[in-house]
């Protein structure tokens, strides 16, 4: 049986997941500070303990909600939840805490059907999220979990929340595979995988699925190539001598919140490319738009236009048949014969993006989206190749330096602070730098000669962060925090001491 056909492991240690020595002791602490604060709140003791990390994405930005694989790695910062179900006679309450007292105890009904309050942000709707996921999964497989009940679940997360390094993926990831052992269901990583990207759409953001992914099915030891439609992870064994690090730009991206002018946005624009190549390349209007949802399924059709010009590249059809200048709805509307808001009458999100966008950018989008997918294989092939290993360095580097550029320019998702970063790192001797995940704020990641690591950190520290030190953005004391290396981690599990 594959790995992914597995169930989430479950351990009766912490050895499994977070091995001895300094990780181990850290951890001790985290759970018994976890216990501690579960019998402080709510009396009593958790039933079971589920952990989630977050991930460092490698390559492949913003490719995953179109279809394409991608290739990011788990990292060692998690979150843990501690669950507690409440008997039938209990109050029917959510009651959602903190280790960290910054966040206030969330409430609300046990009731599956509630919608989340986009408008009012609350950190435990992450959780809400997992739970009305859960339902609705146990709802569509006809599993029968009785009447809902009222839950106690106390939180502790250690990924740096707005970094790129998908602290909402873990926090939804470990809600819902707590709510899936407290109820005693039994599933494979591979459909918790999709049943938790499902869960975080409920937070508003149209989200690809990487994330979810990876922090349920990730193995210590490797990056995965994530493959999606059905998910599939095959491991990717990093070459020797190579070290990811990971540096926060000290910008925070509120991905929720600037959905519909970011995040949302870039979904929406890619979805009006695909459907102007679909009826350029001869679709008929109502049939691209009942068929068309991604670029992923356009790509063959790009494919063969492009073959009979002598390329093989869809990024040539899309130079060929998409304007440089930005599309108003009304451009678009000419080629769909349908109004934009008709389009996405079903979906909600979409329309608050419609509502917010001047216009739209099809040929730099489309152009970033086929550009990176092929990046991804390029990293794979290159990892795999018989080159040596200084070689694959080199070009690993130079394709998340592409990869960085195709976001900054087409895709428009980097900020100031990211480019300052990236700068910097590669002055200092980076093999290649990156920002990593939605972007605009966030970490950059970093390839670096195992060799400079030390010396490399100290330069960034000095080039980026002491200024920021002395402005009192961030305490020095608290600079590993902020920049570290990271080594791929284990994925998701269940704890029951
Ligand atoms: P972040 O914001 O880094 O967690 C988001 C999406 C991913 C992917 C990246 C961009 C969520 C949960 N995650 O990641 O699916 O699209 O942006 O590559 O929305």
């Amino acid at each position: 049986m594959s790995h992914e056909e597995l169930p989430v492991p479950s351990f009766s240690s912490l050895g499994p997941v977070y091995g001895e020595g300094s990780p181990m002791e850290e951890a001790q602490l985290r759970f018994k500070k976890l216990k501690d604060k579960f019998a402080e709140v709510f009396s009593g003791s958790p039933q079971l303990y589920a952990r989630s990390p977050g991930r460092v994405n490698l390559i492949g930005e913003h490719i995953d909600y179109e279809g394409y694989s991608v290739l990011p790695m788990a990292i060692r910062q998690d979150t843990i939840v501690a669950i507690r179900k409440a008997g039938a006679g209990e109050p029917k309450v959510l009651r959602i805490a903190n280790v960290n007292d910054k966040y206030a105890l969330c409430t609300y009904p046990a009731d599956p059907d509630q919608e989340v309050d986009l408008k009012n942000h609350r950190w435990g709707h992450y959780f809400l999220c997992g739970y009305k996921g859960f339902y609705e999964y146990v709802k569509s497989k006809k599993i029968d979990v009785g009447e809902p009940v009222g839950l106690d679940v106390i939180v502790d997360g250690t990924v740096p929340t707005g970094s790129g390094l998908s602290s909402s993926a873990a926090f939804v990831c470990s809600s819902t595979i707590a709510i899936i052992a407290a109820f005693n269901v039994n599933l494979s990583k591979k459909e918790v995988a999709e049943l938790t990207c499902d869960c975080e759409r409920h937070i508003g953001t149209q989200s690809g699925g990487m994330d979810q992914a990876i922090s349920v099915m990730a193995k210590p030891g490797f990056a995965e190539l994530i493959d999606f439609n059905p998910i599939h992870a095959s491991d990717v064994q990093l070459p020797k001598g190579g070290t990811f690090i990971i540096a926060h730009s000290l910008a925070e991206s509120q991905k929720a919140v600037t959905a519909a002018t970011n995040y949302n946005n870039r979904v929406v624009e890619c979805r009006l490319a695909a459907l102007v190549l679909a009826i350029k390349l001869g679709k008929n209007p109502k049939e691209a738009i009942s068929e068309v949802k991604t670029l992923a399924d356009v790509e063959q059709l790009c494919v063969k236009f492009a073959n009979n010009h002598g390329s093989s590249d869809p990024g040539f059809t899309v130079k060929e048949l998409l304007k440089k200048e930005p599309y108003t709805a009304e451009d678009i509307e000419k080629i769909t014969e349908e109004p934009l808001t008709c389009v996405f009458k079903n979906s909600v999100t979409s329309l608050d993006v419609l509502r917010a966008a001047k216009h739209f950018k099809l040929f730099q989008r489309a152009s970033h989206v086929y550009s990176e997918a092929r990046r991804v294989y390029a990293f794979r092939d290159t990892v795999l190749s018989n080159i040596s290993d200084e070689n694959k360095l080199q070009k690993l580097g130079e394709l998340m330096n592409d990869s960085h550029y195709s976001c900054s320019v087409l895709y428009e998702c980097s900020c100031p602070e990211l480019e300052e970063l990236v700068k910097v790192c590669r002055d200092n001797g980076a093999l290649g730098a990156r920002l990593t995940g939605a972007g605009w704020g966030g970490c950059a990641v970093a390839f670096v000669k195992e060799s400079i690591v030390p010396q490399f950190i100290l330069n960034l520290k000095e080039s980026f962060y002491q200024s920021r030190i002395e402005k009192g953005i961030i305490r020095n004391t608290e600079l590993g925090l902020y920049v570290f290396a990271s080594k791929p981690s284990s994925g998701a599990a269940i704890f029951t001491f």
